[in-house]
């Protein structure tokens, strides 16, 4: 391959990647702008951190082939919807459903899927909400609408979900059997732990809205 080829795709894949990254940006600040309001007016945030990524070429490539994906950058874009990827940890579960009817529920946002893992854990203990929404993106070539899935979970789940992602990386995928039995031990413990934090907040702040009414629709 020549130097010249080489740039040409190096650009291609930069060009693919590009409205995944402007989506990211606005899935970003339109979670910021909810916290913000939230606070100023509860005076309470209901978000421990946000934390985005678009997939580097690396993993994208690794996806492409574990999911046995042939053909364009088209049928990526058709199979991959995790290409712009927002986190969105909170501190108790409920604010979890919270902010994911807010976001849903704006104008311009389309949800393309729902995997509530939190009423349902997967079954090594894995819990938090998945959501694949649409969002706009105007370029100079008129609108895209853009993949982006976000995950919806609390503090417990996500230091819950992080040891697992190494242990199982660690592993190669193939976590002995003892290692399995405690991780779902742990993820039980990590949800009794989001149920007494719940019932502490709730004896300061009173009880929440419940928010599942979208999720159980969509
Ligand atoms: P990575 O390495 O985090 O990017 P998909 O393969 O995405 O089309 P899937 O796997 O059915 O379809 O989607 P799902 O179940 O919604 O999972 C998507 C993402 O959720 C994963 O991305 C992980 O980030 C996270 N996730 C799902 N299951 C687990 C789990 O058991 N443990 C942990 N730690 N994370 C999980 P990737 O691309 O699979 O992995």
């Amino acid at each position: 391959v020549s130097l010249s080829e080489l740039r040409a795709a190096r650009d291609e894949v930069q060009r693919f990647l590009l409205p995944y990254q402007f989506a990211l940006k606005e899935i970003e600040t339109k979670v910021e702008i909810l916290r913000d309001e939230f606070q100023h007016l509860h005076d309470y945030n209901p978000i421990e951190h946000i934390s985005g990524r678009v997939k580097s070429p690396d993993s994208l490539v690794a996806k492409v082939g574990r999911k046995g994906i042939e053909g364009d950058f088209a049928s990526i874009r058709e199979h991959i919807t995790d290409i712009a990827g927002v986190r969105i940890t909170c501190s108790f579960v409920t604010d979890t459903y919270r902010l994911f009817d807010l976001l849903t529920a704006q104008d311009d946002i389309q949800i393309q899927q729902v995997k509530d893992y939190i009423s349902e854990p997967k079954p090594n203990g894995y819990k938090s909400l998945h959501a694949i929404i649409q969002v706009p993106v105007f370029l100079s070539s008129g609108r895209v609408d853009v993949p982006v899935e976000v995950q919806f979970r609390t503090i417990a789940m996500d230091f819950w979900a992080s040891l697992e992602h190494k242990i199982y990386y660690k592993f190669d995928r193939q976590v002995p059997d003892g290692l399995l039995e405690d991780l779902r031990d742990a993820a039980a413990s990590a949800a009794e732990l989001d149920e007494r934090m719940q019932r502490l907040h709730r004896q300061i702040h009173g009880e929440p809205p419940t928010g599942t009414a979208r999720v159980l629709e969509a």
